[in-house]
């Protein structure tokens, strides 16, 4: 193997070395070199980009050497393509990976700069709305720890997900500028771009052989270029690639305008082109059928192939060997337009034959189901779909004819099934479904929690899984260790690592371990600690932040995440309310303190999501101004809930509220983090939940509610909310105090739209569960009360959360579905300074 490493590097180097004199120098080099400044004149933001660049510097061996490796190689290799990467801050991750954290620290300290002040400094990429977002970055990470060959693909969004403010009460949306101050991790790689094709028609033409073609000809061109993050797996050398395209102008298309003097059309016409890559679309587990948000997903997933393709040919590797070379993974149907591009590039591109092409083309795609809800699966008007990508259309109508020739076969005379299976719906006017070219297209299909995966193959992917038994299969989603453990709650890290050593980091099935310890009364005095540290650390950050002050000796009950009608934001309102109730009828009561915090953003166009966190932040003005509740109460909406700001929440939390309706959440990943991290779980049978439950015992999760089955019998039996709302005085005067004007300073219609829903609708299923969500809170009143119990709860929780590290889903991918083999990158050590 050639060494990429130029031999006359010694360690002592400044773009190398790694102790606290070298560290200091080469910051103040890059403080100077990159930012122009000195420390004298130096805003915290520089002194945060001359640290990330030093500490870039330090792990571009590691990815070059693994760049190297991977071509000489030529391992299989797995493609991740999202139209989501919700990666969260790169610097101290980077630290924890390259185990520089510590001697870092003490280099800025010389310096007389905090760490955790510069860590705070970095802009986070917010790529990503949610759960399926943060997935795609936990599965990269664990793909580079895990040493296996990955790229992952998606868009370099100018604007990332919204920044959120909370005004009087409602989300305020600002746009997230996450370029602004340039971001020291990316590597634009202008000499790698590629040319992607829009809207047009098709023509055909027959070849010099006598054989049939057809040609796409475009009405415009885009640039899609390629900026590189290196991702590196935690102590290894691994670092794989993510790449990120952005849609530019090329600088030929538009000479038709330059020659007829249009100046300003053919300008305009560029800033068209970069619109393409602009702004994330802010939806979370719902879809808009919007044009851009179609080219978006065709404009990365093309750049994505033609750039696999590109790499093959570099390797001298045959496209015959395609799907040997390369497993892409769909991250839901967002990138699915891939099976109709990979075909029009072999077919078209490569001059291969329908059979062949169809043959590695699904031999190359495996698909992940992220959601059931209905109005998330994803369908394009033909008439849209067509005006796009006309070739594209053509291509899914020959796959879905024969396609449905299959269908017959293995089930004749079914006209009925042959109409509900088709790839094109054409029950009104006429729509392609991506889900089911997404199945078609692919050779196996995955849900997210064996309730998800139970649930697909009953209900939305029943006829695909009697056509196709075989493909289905079920990845239950797992969360990385290093990011929601180590780096979020090195308290707790440190203590786990006291008391068995440090590898459950990369294997967190040892975790386990640490039941030894349940009745090690000193052991549980830490843990303890280490929970009233973290907490203390939040209630300073509110404190400072909103000046309200909360006590960490009262139950931190959190809820965050996205806020939907299905998750149940104001279910958890309703108990708040009920227990204000309940004080105010008896001011003595002897309650258990709680603070109840909740974050996450809404969707800006998802009115009844923004009236719910208006309705958490009027309950919050009332209740954390009331002297009766003697603050035993404390209501708080944390705004602008990210990445960054989650790795504070996680490790705070006594409660972690997983209250969904039973069947809605596919899995949550949220879930598994506030586990991880000590807190018990008070939630439904759905998703992830089940799971949690099954392995942490069920006298340590806190279960109430109907189950998926049972949310279904009772919609089926005529589900009629009144019902509840008549026979159960409790919650009668929690929506009453609500619809009387009690939290709207008097106005009954603030929040109309919203009781309306849950009395005349009920959709998720609120009425019907609330009597049970209250008693279970109740029970977990009394339990908090036993605090030595509740330590062992929770240590329970933290022991046996091993299943959902993000390795072991890799592990599960890389066995079942990928078939890919991990491979070591060697670096060669610098030459050691002798002097
Ligand atoms: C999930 C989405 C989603 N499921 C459409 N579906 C989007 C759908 O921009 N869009 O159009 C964006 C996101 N997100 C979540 O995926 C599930 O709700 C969670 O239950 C699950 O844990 C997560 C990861 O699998």
């Amino acid at each position: 193997m050639v060494s990429i490493v130029p031999n006359n590097i010694q360690i002592e180097d400044d773009r190398t070395g790694i102790n606290v004199e070298t560290l200091k120098r080469a910051f103040l080099d890059n403080l100077f070199y990159i930012q122009a400044k000195f420390p004298k004149i130096s805003t915290k933001n520089d002194y945060y980009m001359a640290l990330a660049y030093t500490v870039r510097d330090r792990l571009l061996n590691r990815w070059l050497q693994t760049t190297q490796t991977y071509l000489e190689k030529a391992p299989r290799t797995v493609a991740y393509l999202s139209a989501e990467f919700l990666m969260g801050p790169h610097l101290g991750n980077n630290l924890m990976n390259l185990g520089l954290y510590n001697v870092v620290k003490q280099a800025m300290e010389e310096f007389g700069l905090g760490l955790t002040d510069l860590l705070e400094q970095e802009e986070e990429p917010g790529l990503g709305n949610g759960g399926l977002g943060r997935l795609a970055a936990c599965y990269i990470d664990s793909l580079a720890t895990l040493e296996i060959p990955a790229i992952g693909y998606g868009i370099r969004y100018e604007y990332g997900i919204f920044d959120q403010e909370i005004k009087n009460g409602w989300q305020v949306e600002i746009t997230d500028k996450w370029l602004r101050y340039g971001n020291p991790w990316e590597v634009p790689r202008p000499e790698a771009e590629l040319e992607v094709k829009f809207g047009g028609h098709t023509e055909n033409y027959t070849d010099e052989h006598g054989r049939y073609h057809v040609q796409w000809i475009p009405f415009k061109v885009v640039k899609g270029v390629p900026y590189d993050t290196p991702i590196l797996g935690f102590q290894t050398n691994n670092a794989n690639t993510l790449r990120l395209w952005k849609a530019e102008a090329p600088e030929s298309f538009d000479f038709e305008a330059f020659n007829k003097g249009d100046y300003f059309g053919s300008v305009q016409e560029k800033s068209e082109c970069e619109n393409i890559t602009k702004v994330l679309y802010p939806n979370d587990d719902s879809y808009q059928g919007k044009q851009l948000r179609l080219e978006q997903q065709f404009f990365f997933v093309s750049c994505s192939l033609q750039d696999m393709i590109r790499m093959m040919k570099a390797q001298n590797l045959t496209l015959e060997r395609f799907h040997e070379h390369f497993a892409i993974q769909l991250n839901d149907t967002h990138p699915t337009i891939a099976v109709a591009e990979l075909m029009r590039l072999l077919l078209d591109e490569h001059q291969f034959d329908w059979d062949k092409a169809w043959n590695i083309t699904t031999k190359t795609f495996a698909y992940t189901n992220h959601t059931l809800l209905p109005e998330a699966l994803e369908r394009w008007s033909i008439n849209m779909f067509g005006s796009s990508f006309p070739r594209h259309l053509q291509i899914i109508y020959e796959i879905n004819l024969r396609f449905l020739d299959e269908v017959r076969i293995k089930f004749p005379d079914d006209g009925n099934r042959l109409r509900r299976m088709s790839i094109i719906d054409e029950s009104g006017e006429r729509y392609i479904r991506m889900a089911h070219l997404a199945c078609v297209g692919s050779f196996a299909i995955n849900g997210v929690a064996e309730l998800h995966s139970e649930l697909l193959k009953k209900t939305t992917l029943h006829d695909f899984y009697e056509m196709y038994p075989e493909k289905f299969t079920n990845v239950t989603n797992g969360v990385t260790p290093r990011r929601f453990m180590v780096l979020s709650n090195p308290r707790l890290a440190n203590l786990i690592t006291k008391k068995i050593g440090d590898s459950w980091v990369t294997n967190l099935d040892e975790l386990r371990k640490l039941e030894t310890f349940l009745y090690d009364s000193d052991f549980c005095k830490e843990f303890h600690q280490v929970k009233q540290d973290v907490k203390q650390d939040l209630a300073n950050y509110i404190r400072t932040n909103y000046n309200i002050t909360i006590d960490p000796n009262s139950l931190f009950d959190i809820q965050a995440k996205r806020i939907h009608e299905y998750k149940r934001q104001h279910l958890n309102a309703l108990y708040i309310i009920t227990l204000y109730n309940r004080i105010k009828a008896n001011p003595n009561l002897d309650v258990t303190p709680r603070t109840f915090l909740f974050g996450g953003k809404a969707a800006p166009g998802y009115y009844m999501a923004k009236l719910i966190i208006k309705l958490i932040n009027s309950i919050a003005d009332v209740v954390n101004h009331d002297p009766d509740m003697r603050d035993r109460l404390k209501v708080i909406f944390l705004k602008d809930y990210n990445v960054k700001f989650a790795q504070r929440v996680y490790p705070a939390a006594d409660l972690s509220e997983q209250i969904s309706t039973a069947g809605k959440e596919a899995s949550g990943t949220g879930n598994m983090k506030f586990s991880m991290n000590g807190a018990l779980t008070i939630g439904t049978l759905d998703g992830a939940n089940i799971e949690i439950r099954e392995v942490v015992g069920e006298e340590n999760f806190f279960l109430f509610g109907l189950t998926a089955e049972e949310v279904l019998q009772k919609k089926a039996a005529g589900y009629n909310p009144w019902d509840y709302y008549n026979s159960n005085p409790e919650l009668k005067l929690a929506i009453d105090r609500i619809s009387s004007g009690f939290f709207s300073h008097g106005d009954p219609n603030l929040f109309k739209p919203l009781l309306d829903s849950l009395l005349y609708r009920d959709q998720y299923l609120l009425l019907a569960d609330y009597q049970s969500y209250i008693e279970c809170q109740d029970r977990v009143s009394q339990a908090y009360r036993d605090r030595e119990q509740w330590i062992r709860m929770s240590i329970l929780n933290v022991a046996r959360i091993g299943k959902f590290s993000s390795d072991r889903s890799i592990r599960d991918y890389v066995q079942n579905i990928w078939k890919v083999s991990a491979l070591k990158v060697e670096v060669p050590e610098y030459s050691q300074s002798t002097n």
